[in-house]
Formats: structure tokens, C-alpha cells, sequence
């Protein structure tokens, strides 16, 4: 037995605890990642997790979380309460333990079925050493317990009784102020940690989670999440826009040796597959055991009905994974007492035993839905199969694109291409339209630029299939120019250009075919993005005179700015005109402002995080109307935002 220690004494273990939470304060980006608003918004689901795992458990059946008036948050569950008795191993209260000792979550939980991801159950000592102040309330046999902590973790007192309340009452309420000192930003969104606690709400079948902005005096109630149906009701709520192709959606699960492991999944008609997989609540987006087994199983058990079934016939090639992926939606959840998690980012399931646990519950309830389902199973068979023989089409056109060759007569027709063969010196205008196309003719230098117009809109080719797109006229023509040829034939050492410069108006339009012009890029081209290659060029909003003098400024600040350098008597005679489009402006004009080298402004397209970027493209280009407008009409103007 070891020694107990009297309560609230300062000896050498709380002199470890304090330099615990010290190292926290002086790293906190080893611990939360960021300090920025993502690190202000981490700390919440630390609490939060510490709720999760006390509902995995099974004691707890109600979360509430409050955006405070001061930004503070609370967090509150019906658990069993943390314990409040004297620690062994500390000599303070369990309470106290769990927030001020560094990995001290799950250790001191006695064995329960925890199942937490992220810090492993450090989150709540963390959380108190980056904030301002903490107040933690526990009921628990008839008795509330409370305890505060200040400044980055100091105990200000021991837990103590502060009143009564019902016998059956259980749980735990904790409110914290992030310190300021420590983040960027104090203010918290409250439609990101809704949509988080949505999420989770769907990841938890029967988990009831409110969310309330008490910053908000109309918010009294707040929003409450609970899904009974669990992750089917997910997919039903990411396919609620689109045109399902079966109505029922197939859920399946199964359990071995304490990993459990489950699948919801319905078919639309789109072309995209969304599929979203998580280990103990987390999102595994880099994939895993868990989704290789189930995308194994999904070719396979596809395969091999159509097959037995004479849908495919026996010279039919197999349908491969990106064939029967078409259309779908589907979450894949696991929970798992001993994750492990790989890859760079750590968004990567390792754990290889969960791979035929994936597939051989997945197989025998999908073997079972397609037995059973035979209309149903038709339906989904035969996109996969339009999907298989659009992918071949695709492939032959990638083939001709590849064999096009500069000297078709109409192909020259649209391009006016530079007389410099030499790569790293020429460029590619593509430009909005025919008749800023002709000034930009007259406007360049012939030896180094090229001249793309553009006519109207391109495809969206987030809406279409890679066949389809591959026939379209506008694009065609891009891939021929750019030399470089696309998909498994794409060379960049082929690329014809140094620099892509995309020439659009200053208005929605112009965006729009801007953001077409970027998903295209994105999507058949990254590796040009990502090798800095594609520009936009900056045609300047305003035309400042006075005098002889001509001066074309880029924005509204730039205008100020200009002006606000002038002498008094000169700027109230200048005469400030609005450019138009690039249409309106003359090759000398658009030379002067938008193509010389030597005095143009362009900005460099990049696509930082590949992964945020696609998103943006999705929800720009997808079948969602409403968000795509508003946010072309938004952000579109500024390229930079299509990198966050
Ligand atoms: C608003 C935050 O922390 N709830 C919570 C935490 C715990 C328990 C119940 C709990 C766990 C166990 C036993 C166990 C924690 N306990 C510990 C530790 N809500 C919130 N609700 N009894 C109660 O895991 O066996 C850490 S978290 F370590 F003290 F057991």
C-alpha cells in the first residue's frame, strides 16, 4: 500500500503537477495542435469527449454545451460524475487529479470501456492549463461537489460539498474561459461546434445533444441533436438534396473482441462518392483497415452477384472499386478500445485485425440486401456498370487527346499561340470572351504570350463525367494547349507554358468561370497548381486622372490609398472612372494594365491544402444550388480564398 498523502498538501507531486501544466502553456501546439480559432474550438471537445466516453460506458444519456455570454463554454452530462473520493496515487481528489495531472484520463478510470481518440484522455488537465479559469461541478450521492481552478491550473481550492441535491441526480457540469493570453481569437462560432455536435449526435445512436448560444438573447432553448436511427440517419441527411436510387438505406454492423464495427449506405444518382469513415468518433480521412475491408468486400459481393446472375456476362471485364463507388454514400464507424492511428496527419485507422472484420460483416449483410433486394440491386449493378463504361470512354478519349497534335486547323482556329517554343518564357492567357480576347491579340507581345479566348461558359466537370467532359469543346482545347495530356498519361514535363494566366472581369461572371476554370485545373491538372504554374491576372478597377496623368488602380484600398498622396487642389479635380470588364478596355489600355510584365500585377494561384480546396470546389460546384451562389457572390472575387 502506498502512503496516503493529506489532501491539498504542497509537496513534490504538486510541484510536478504545476510543471505539468506549465509545459502545456509554454507548447501548447504539442497538445491542441493550434492556438488559433481551431485550438480555441479543440478545447470544447475535449470536455465533451470526456461526456462521449461516460455515454460509450453507458451511464450518461444527455450532453448539453453553452456558448456563455463572455465566450466561456459549459459542459454538462448525466453521467456518473468524475469521482470525487481521495486518489491513491495523488492524495487529492480524483476531480482534481483528472484536471491538473498531465495524462491522467483513463489511467485513473479503473478499467472502463474507454474508448476516446484524440488525446488519449489528456484533454481535461490540458484544457485547465490553457485557460483562464475552470469550474468543475460534480453530483453524485445527494451531494454537489464543485472545485475551481485559475490561471492556466492552479487549484484554488480543494473539491468541496457546496450543497445538497436529489438522491438520483448524477453528473458532471464544467465551464472554462480560454486564456487569452494563449489564443489568437477568444470568440467561438457557434455554427462550427453545432456542426460538430450534429455530427457526433449521428456517430452516437441515442445520444440526445443541445447546443444553446447564450451570447444570443433570442436562443432560449437551443438546438437538440438525437438520432435514434444513428448513422442512417446520416446518410439521409447528406443524400437529402439528392435523388436516392433504392429508399431504404442498408445498415449493418457487427462486434469481435471489443472492436465494433458498423455501415450505413445509400445510392444516389450523382457521380461523386462521399464516403466518411470514423474510429471512436474521429474522422479517419485518409481511410484505413476499416474502409479497405469494406471497399474490398463492396467490388467483390457486386462482382460476384452480377456475375451469378448473368448481369455480367463472361467476357465482361470486372467492375473495379471507382465503378461501384459511383454515386455512393456511406459512413463507416468503428470503435475501438486500442486505435492506431498512421499516416503524417494521423488520419489513418493502422489496425490490421479490423480489415476482416470490415469485410466479412459488410459482405454478409450487403450478400444478404442484394439477395433480398433484387429491383434494388438491378438499379445499383447497372450505374456501376454506365460508371465502368464511362471510365472506358474517358480512357480512349484521354488516348486521342494525347495523339491531338498543334497543326489541326481547328485548333488553331482558337488559339493564337505564342512564336517562342521555349517553355519557361512562354504564357497562356486564357481570356474571358472573344472580344477581350481580340484586344488581349493586339495587346501582347506575340514572342511570349499566348492567346486563349474562352467562349461563354465552360462544363462543370463536377457535375459531369470525366467522358463527357472530355468531349466538351473549351476543354478539349485547354489540354491540347497545355501539352501535358491528363489522367495516367499526364507529363509536366510536357507543360508548353511557365505561367497560366486566367484573364476574367471584375464581376460574377468573370468568378464564376474563374472558379469553373480552377475546378478544371484542380481536378485533371493538380500537379500544374501545385507546381505554382496558374495565375490570375489583376485588370484594375479603376482609372484615376487628372492632368495627363493616367493611373489604374486594382481595388477600392489601392483608389484611397492613391488619392489620399495627392495634394488637395489636385484631388478634388481628378476624374475616377470604373473599368467596366476587359472587353471595354484597348489592346494599349489592357497591355499597359494587365499583360507587360513590367507592370502588371498577378497572383499566384496555389492550392495549399488540397484537401480543404476540394471541399471549397465541392460545395461550389456540387448539386447544392443556393451555397455555390452565395458564395461565388461572396468570396469568388478573391482568389486567395478558394486556398484556405
Ligand atoms: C462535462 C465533462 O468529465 N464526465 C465524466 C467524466 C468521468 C466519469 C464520468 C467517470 C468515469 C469513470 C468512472 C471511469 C471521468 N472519470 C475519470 C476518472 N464531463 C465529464 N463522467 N466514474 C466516472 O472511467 O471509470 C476521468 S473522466 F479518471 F476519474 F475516472
Amino acid at each position: 500500500m502506498e502512503e496516503e498523502k493529506v489532501q491539498g498538501s504542497y509537496d513534490s507531486s504538486s510541484i510536478q503537477v504545476l510543471e505539468g501544466l506549465e509545459a502545456v502553456r509554454k507548447r501548447p501546439g504539442m497538445y491542441i495542435g493550434t492556438t488559433d480559432v481551431k485550438g480555441l474550438h479543440h478545447l470544447v471537445w475535449e470536455i465533451v469527449d470526456n461526456s462521449i466516453d461516460e455515454a460509450l460506458a453507458g451511464y450518461c444519456h444527455n450532453i448539453e454545451i453553452i456558448i456563455n455570454k463572455d465566450n466561456s463554454i459549459t459542459v454538462k452530462d448525466d453521467g456518473r460524475g468524475i469521482p470525487t473520493d481521495i486518489h491513491p496515487k495523488t492524495g487529492i481528489s480524483t476531480v482534481e487529479t483528472v484536471y491538473t495531472v498531465l495524462h491522467a484520463g483513463g489511467k485513473f478510470g479503473g478499467g472502463g470501456y474507454k474508448v476516446s481518440g484524440g488525446l488519449h484522455g489528456v484533454g481535461a488537465s490540458v484544457v485547465n492549463a490553457l485557460s483562464k479559469w475552470v469550474d468543475v461541478t460534480v453530483y453524485k450521492d445527494g451531494k454537489v461537489n464543485s472545485i475551481r481552478f485559475e490561471n492556466g491550473g492552479h487549484t484554488v481550492a480543494p473539491l468541496q460539498v457546496t450543497g445538497e441535491c436529489d438522491k438520483d441526480r448524477t453528473g458532471t457540469t464544467v465551464t472554462f474561459k480560454p486564456d487569452p493570453e494563449i489564443f489568437d481569437t477568444d470568440i467561438y462560432d457557434y455554427e462550427t461546434l453545432k456542426t460538430r455536435v450534429r455530427e457526433l449526435a449521428f456517430l452516437n445512436r441515442g445520444l440526445s445533444l443541445n447546443i444553446r448560444d447564450d451570447r444570443d438573447e433570442e436562443d432560449t432553448t437551443g438546438e437538440t441533436f438525437l438520432y435514434e436511427g444513428g448513422i442512417s440517419e446520416y446518410v439521409r441527411f447528406i443524400n437529402q438534396e439528392k435523388t436516392p436510387l433504392h429508399e431504404d438505406i442498408i445498415h449493418l454492423e457487427g462486434e469481435k473482441d471489443g472492436v465494433f464495427f458498423e455501415v450505413a449506405m445509400q445510392y444516389n444518382t450523382s457521380y461523386n462518392a462521399n464516403i466518411y469513415s470514423f474510429v471512436n468518433n474521429i474522422n479517419t480521412h485518409d481511410g484505413g483497415t476499416h474502409e479497405d475491408g469494406v471497399k474490398r468486400a463492396l467490388t467483390r459481393v457486386i462482382n460476384s452477384y452480377s456475375r451469378k446472375n448473368n448481369i455480367l456476362k463472361e467476357k465482361d471485364e470486372n467492375l473495379k472499386d471507382d465503378d461501384v463507388k459511383e454515386g455512393l454514400t456511406m459512413i463507416i464507424s468503428c470503435k475501438h478500445p486500442n486505435p492506431q492511428f498512421e499516416g503524417q496527419t494521423k488520419g489513418r485507422l493502422g489496425n490490421s485485425e479490423v480489415k476482416n472484420l470490415a469485410d466479412s460483416v459488410f459482405s454478409e449483410g450487403f450478400e444478404r440486401f442484394l439477395l433480398e433486394n433484387p429491383t434494388e440491386a438491378r438499379t445499383i449493378i447497372n450505374k456501376a456498370i454506365l460508371a465502368r463504361d464511362a471510365r472506358m470512354a474517358a480512357k480512349r478519349a484521354r488516348e486521342a487527346t494525347r495523339k491531338t497534335d498543334l497543326t489541326t486547323t481547328n485548333f488553331f482556329g482558337k488559339l493564337s499561340d505564342c512564336k517562342s517554343k521555349d517553355p519557361s518564357i512562354s504564357e497562356i492567357f486564357i481570356v474571358e470572351g472573344d472580344s477581350a480576347g481580340g484586344s488581349a491579340k493586339k495587346g501582347r507581345d506575340a514572342m511570349t504570350q499566348a492567346i486563349l479566348p474562352l467562349r461563354g461558359k465552360i462544363l462543370n466537370v463536377e457535375k459531369a463525367r470525366l467522358d463527357k467532359a472530355l468531349g466538351n469543346e473549351e476543354i478539349k482545347t485547354i489540354i491540347t494547349a497545355f501539352g501535358t495530356g491528363i489522367g495516367e498519361f499526364f507529363d509536366l514535363s510536357k507543360l508548353r507554358y511557365d505561367k497560366i494566366i486566367i484573364m476574367t472581369d471584375a464581376d460574377v461572371d468573370g468568378a464564376h468561370i474563374r472558379v469553373l476554370l480552377l475546378t478544371l485545373f484542380y481536378r485533371f491538372f493538380k500537379p500544374i497548381v501545385e507546381a505554382g504554374h496558374v495565375y490570375a491576372a489583376q485588370p484594375p478597377l479603376f482609372r484615376i486622372m487628372h492632368g495627363k496623368t493616367r493611373k489604374y488602380v486594382l481595388d477600392v484600398p489601392e483608389r484611397d490609398a492613391y488619392l489620399a498622396t495627392l495634394p488637395e487642389n489636385v484631388r478634388n479635380k481628378v476624374e475616377i472612372a470604373r473599368m467596366k470588364g476587359l472587353g471595354e478596355m484597348d489592346a494599349e489600355e489592357l497591355n499597359e494594365t494587365t499583360m507587360d510584365i513590367t507592370k502588371r500585377t498577378l497572383r499566384r494561384i496555389t492550392v495549399k491544402d488540397c484537401v480543404e480546396a476540394d471541399k471549397i470546389f465541392e460545395k461550389l460546384m456540387g448539386d447544392e444550388v443556393e451555397p455555390r451562389r452565395k458564395y461565388i457572390e461572396e468570396y469568388a472575387w478573391t482568389v486567395e480564398n478558394l486556398d484556405i
